[in-house]
């Protein structure tokens, strides 16, 4: 015994139960994500890959430019993101890395809430929302997942009284949104109260870019099936074990090429 009582107990993040495509799967049945691209659809490229990477069947990337570096089966460069907020087979959308806090991302930000698909929102759609008021998130139709790093955390959510866990579990049920509050130790939160906790990470992953690969990882659990709070944690543990896979000194990119072993171990 270590003092603790019942409900101050955290579970810690753990290796995810996925499954592999069957005979029957087609590359819609394994999930369809959208990613919608702004200023910097850099970024956003590497949340597509991400999603690739993790399973998803179709990748779909709306971009208002060219975009290099992801492949050539998913971007749709030059493009309004219309037709892929009225696609019923787009089963999650990822926006943020990238989009910008300009108008123009204000607006898809607004779009996208009202679409019938599961959301993960990260980094400029969080400080949008932040702008935009509490209350802003509460449109969307299913539980979406927010990836808030300290600095968007603190731009959405005012009160931060107690420990990183008590945090986002407020932040849970004032957004109605599975919180995954990033770091050394990143705590996910869901409105009902569960928290997990991943503390083992690499201390490499304080590099540009993971979080944008960390969208697209929890965007293709979703699209996948699972509910929102499991794919944050299994998101959140394959990318962990892809960085541990990576080694010192890796770059965003590196996570791309051991997502794929790390899911394998999964299996
Ligand atoms: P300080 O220094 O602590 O006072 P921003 P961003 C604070 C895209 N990217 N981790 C800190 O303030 C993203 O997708 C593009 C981080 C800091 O000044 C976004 O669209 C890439 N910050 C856009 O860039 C790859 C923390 O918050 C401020 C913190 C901006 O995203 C890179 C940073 O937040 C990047 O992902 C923490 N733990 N704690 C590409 N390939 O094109 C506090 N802060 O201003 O929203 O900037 O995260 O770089
Ligand atoms: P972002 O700031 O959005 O690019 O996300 C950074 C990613 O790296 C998140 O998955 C963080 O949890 C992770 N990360 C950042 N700093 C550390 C650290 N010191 N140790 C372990 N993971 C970290
Ligand atoms: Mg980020």
């Amino acid at each position: 015994d270590i003092g603790l009582d019942v409900e101050s107990r955290v579970e810690t993040v753990e290796r995810p139960l996925l499954v592999a495509p069957g005979p029957a799967d087609h590359k819609y049945s394994r999930g369809y994500v959208a990613v919608l691209a702004g200023e910097m659809p850099g970024a956003a490229a590497l949340t597509a890959s991400a999603s690739l990477r993790c399973g998803a069947g179709y990748v779909r990337l709306v971009a208002p430019t060219a975009v290099e570096g992801v492949p050539r089966a998913v971007v749709q460069g030059g493009a309004d993101a219309g037709a892929v907020l009225a696609d019923p087979r787009v089963s999650a959308i990822a926006i943020g890395p990238g989009l910008g806090r300009g108008e123009e991302g204000r607006a898809l930000l607004d779009r996208v809430l009202g679409a019938q698909a599961k959301l993960v929102l990260d980094a400029d759609a969080l400080t949008l929302a932040a702008e935009a008021g509490a209350d802003f998130l509460h449109r969307a139709r299913m539980t979406p997942v927010l990836t808030p790093h300290a600095g968007e955390f603190n731009r959405l959510f005012a009160d931060r009284s107690g420990s990183k866990v008590d945090q986002a579990r407020r932040a849970a049920e004032q957004a109605r949104a599975v919180i995954v509050f990033k770091g050394p130790d990143t705590v996910v939160a869901a409105p009902d109260g569960r928290v997990a906790i991943a503390v083992s990470a690499p201390h490499w992953l304080a590099t540009a870019g993971t979080g944008d690969v960390l969208t697209g990882v929890i965007a293709a659990m979703r699209a996948w099936g699972l509910e929102a709070f499991e794919a944050a944690c299994a998101g959140v543990w394959l990318h962990g074990r892809a960085a541990e896979r990576a080694g010192p000194g890796l770059i965003a990119d590196d996570l791309l090429d051991h997502l794929p072993g790390a899911f394998a171990e999964c299996l």
